[in-house]
């Protein structure tokens, strides 16, 4: 019976260690070496419309099966639940980046018009699990101008 309650307490303390970022819609996190995993999943969402009348893209998104944290190399591969990050692609252009957190995506500075951004999952060792691509189109904003730091 002992035992049963020190297990009971360890999971108890994982969940409260945990909740928060990987909070998921369906599921609360998994917090024990999983015997067999579920596919990761990567939901994005469209951007946010008042940020884009501003000419500024703000993607978020979040992922299922998955902890986003910036930890790389084979062995980060083995960990349970899995970890990756996302590689994020603006119009197909060279300069993919790692995006290692669940923060939004947020670009400014694209021009007016239609433009692509790719979303892969990607596990620790940079192998792609999933990929969402946004389509998304800049208008043009008061002035002409888009949005400018
Ligand atoms: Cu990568």
């Amino acid at each position: 019976m002992q035992k049963f309650a020190q297990s009971l307490l360890a999971v108890l303390l994982g969940v409260a260690a945990n909740t928060g970022a990987m909070a998921q819609a369906d599921h609360p996190p998994a917090v024990l070496p999983l015997a067999t995993e579920a596919e990761a999943k990567l939901i994005v969402y469209p951007p946010q419309p008042d940020a884009l009348a501003r000419g500024v893209v703000i993607v978020q998104f979040r992922t299922e099966n998955l902890r986003i944290m910036p930890v790389f190399g084979p062995k980060a591969v083995e960990v349970s639940p899995h970890l990756g990050h996302v590689h994020v692609t603006v119009d197909g252009r060279a300069g993919t980046w790692a995006h290692t957190s669940l923060d939004p995506v947020i670009i400014v500075g694209l021009p007016p018009g239609p433009h692509q951004i790719l979303m892969e999952l990607a596990d620790p060792n940079h192998k792609i699990l999933t990929s969402e691509t946004v389509n998304v189109t800049v208008p043009v904003t008061k002035g002409g101008k888009p949005h400018e730091h």
